[in-house]
């Protein structure tokens, strides 16, 4: 059984799943801090509901093509916690056997093409993934993930064109955290509207509460049903928050404290157990999921930690397929 993927508005499912998310990115965060994770780590805690509404919209077929800040989106999709573990900290038991590491995680068993180190990169493997349904009469849709950062990308608006030319079924979904790396969106984006960006193909655009998850699936359902009909593409804009700096050590001086405590009033975690608690799921069904998801943490933790390192001369294996 995977871990998390599910469709339908299950709201112990996404709370489960957003939980999973922030408590493995935790883990993270410890672990990058002390040092123990080769190269930059990019944690998504903040933009759980986004990472999760849009994957639950998908079904099982489907695929997604994430970015650097790519954890949330392996554990939506179903990643296995310990696996996805073990490739970060670059341990044979890792989902990439450790070659790949934390920006190019691959799970294809989850109809995941991988996290990408290229802002914008990958948007033309889920645009391509979704021509590759189209031609074979497949029933399945494709998900491009990335940031407001990618906006800017020539790719992004030949994508879409291309896309919104041959009707692909695939979803453009910009995850708006309001900054690129230090920078603030406003600086080098142009144009009032993001929505634009995709209107000028004639792509449905739609721009939604990125801290608000069954705001967020409930775009996502649109899209996704969209385009498994044939209509082609659309495009989702989520504003949302990244609650750490770009990469794990960043002190975030760029960022006023104002902004960033307002931002944590809208925490899709606690906005969603209070809903739940709203519709009489009672505060006990919550901390069992909290226990549940710490225990599944922990245990990830100790298994990818006493997983070994890849020997060298594993190097030149699984270059070539066949
Ligand atoms: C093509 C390319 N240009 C620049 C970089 C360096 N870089 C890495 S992350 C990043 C910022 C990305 O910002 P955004 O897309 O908003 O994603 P966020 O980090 O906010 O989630 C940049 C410029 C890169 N990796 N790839
Ligand atoms: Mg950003």
């Amino acid at each position: 059984m995977p871990d998390m993927l599910q469709a339908g508005p299950d709201l112990p499912f996404l709370y489960r799943s957003m939980v999973l998310i922030r408590t493995f990115e935790e883990s993270v965060r410890r672990l990058a801090a002390a040092g123990a994770i080769p190269g930059l780590v990019h944690l998504c805690s903040g933009q759980e509901a986004s990472n999760v509404g849009i994957c639950a919209a998908l079904e099982t077929r489907d695929v997604i093509a994430s970015h650097h800040r790519g954890h949330g989106h392996c554990l939506a999709r179903g990643a296995d916690p310990t696996g996805l573990l073990a490739e970060i900290l670059g341990r044979v038991n890792g989902l990439g056997l450790g070659r790949s590491g934390s920006m190019h995680v691959i799970d294809p068993e989850h109809g995941n093409l991988g996290t990408n180190g290229i802002v914008g990169g990958g948007i033309p493997l889920a645009a391509g993934a979704a021509l590759a349904f189209r031609t074979r009469g497949e029933d399945r849709v494709a998900v491009a993930f990335f940031g407001d950062g990618a906006l800017n990308q020539g790719l992004l608006h030949e994508c879409m064109n291309m896309a919104a030319i041959w009707e692909l079924p695939v979803v453009f979904v910009c995850e708006n955290n309001g900054y690129g790396e230090f920078t603030a969106m406003e600086d080098v984006t142009a144009g009032s509207d993001l929505r634009s960006r995709g209107e000028v193909f004639g792509i449905p655009s739609r721009m939604v509460d990125g801290m608000d998850v069954l705001k967020v699936f409930a775009e996502a359902q649109n899209a996704v049903a969209r385009a498994r009909a044939g209509e082609g593409p659309s495009f989702v804009i989520c504003n949302t928050w990244r609650y750490g700096g770009h990469h794990v050590g960043d002190k975030q001086t760029y960022k006023e404290t104002a902004e960033a405590e307002a931002w944590k009033l809208r925490d899709p975690i606690l906005r969603l157990a209070g809903h739940m608690i709203e519709t009489g799921i009672s505060r006990e069904v919550l901390d069992a999921i909290d226990s549940a998801v710490n225990e599944r943490v922990a245990q990830a933790l100790s298994v990818a930690r006493a997983s070994p390192e890849p020997e060298p001369v594993l190097l030149e294996g699984h270059v070539y397929a066949g």
